[in-house]
């Protein structure tokens, strides 16, 4: 079976981060082509590719896979490992993997992934307060409920930890303070090769999107 990955630009597409960190950090071979994003809704410029207009979409002998979830769903049933292996363990990952899915939108909009960016910060909304909250909670709970067998979330690298890898990023980015467990769990993730190559592709592009760069004013400038 081939994979091909199409995805966002590295610095600013949040979504194509997840599969791509998946297959990474899983070894699993595939052929990446990335594409430009205009940072808005389906884009018909994606339709010969992804048949909701969306990155990131994963082709599997050409044939389509779109959506984060959908596509780490199709990986985890292919290659081992990708869920925790317990039972209990594994709904719980798949409900923070939801959550954070379909969810956090308050964190999302206020500080969109920028890796190219550190900024010094700024005092947050109370709405992403909230989710800043949350996020440390979740967090939390899983690295001290389920967490033992290693630095991870559920201990090894899951598909849990790929679905949050751009909070990640953004906390990094907008210097957002987190309790202790959670700031450790950020440092592990900013500590993990594929993040670091992604990192890496992200600092290496060119394009810019006037829109995202222009919020670095109101948190404060580069620190
Ligand atoms: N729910 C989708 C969301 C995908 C999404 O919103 N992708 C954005 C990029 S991060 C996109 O392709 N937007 C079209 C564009 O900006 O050109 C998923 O989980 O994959």
């Amino acid at each position: 079976m081939s994979y091909t990955l199409y995805f966002g630009n590295m610095n600013y597409s949040s979504w194509s981060l997840r599969p791509w960190v998946l297959l990474k950090h899983f070894n699993i071979p595939f052929e990446p082509r990335k594409v430009e994003v205009a940072g808005t809704g389906p884009n018909p410029r994606h339709r010969d590719y992804s048949p909701n207009g969306l990155v990131p979409c994963l082709h599997v002998d050409g044939f389509p896979i779109w959506d984060t979830l959908a596509i780490a769903e199709f990986l985890a049933e292919r290659h081992k490992g990708l869920w925790p292996v317990d039972g209990i363990a594994r709904a719980r990952a798949r409900s923070v993997a939801c959550e954070m899915h379909s969810g956090f939108g308050a964190v999302r909009s206020a500080m969109p992934m920028n890796i190219k960016l550190r900024l010094k910060g700024a005092p947050l909304a109370d709405d992403v307060k909230a989710d800043v909250k949350r996020i440390a909670e979740v967090w939390t709970d899983c690295r001290e409920r389920f967490g033992r067998g290693g630095d991870f979330l559920f201990g090894e690298f899951s598909v849990a930890d790929a679905m949050f890898a751009p909070v990640v990023w953004r906390f990094n980015t907008f210097n957002v303070e987190l309790p202790r467990v959670a700031a450790l769990y950020r440092d592990t993730m900013l500590d993990l090769p594929a993040m670091k190559e992604w990192e890496a592709g992200a600092l290496a592009e060119t394009v810019a999107m006037l829109h995202y760069d222009a919020l670095a004013d109101a948190w404060g400038g580069p620190r």
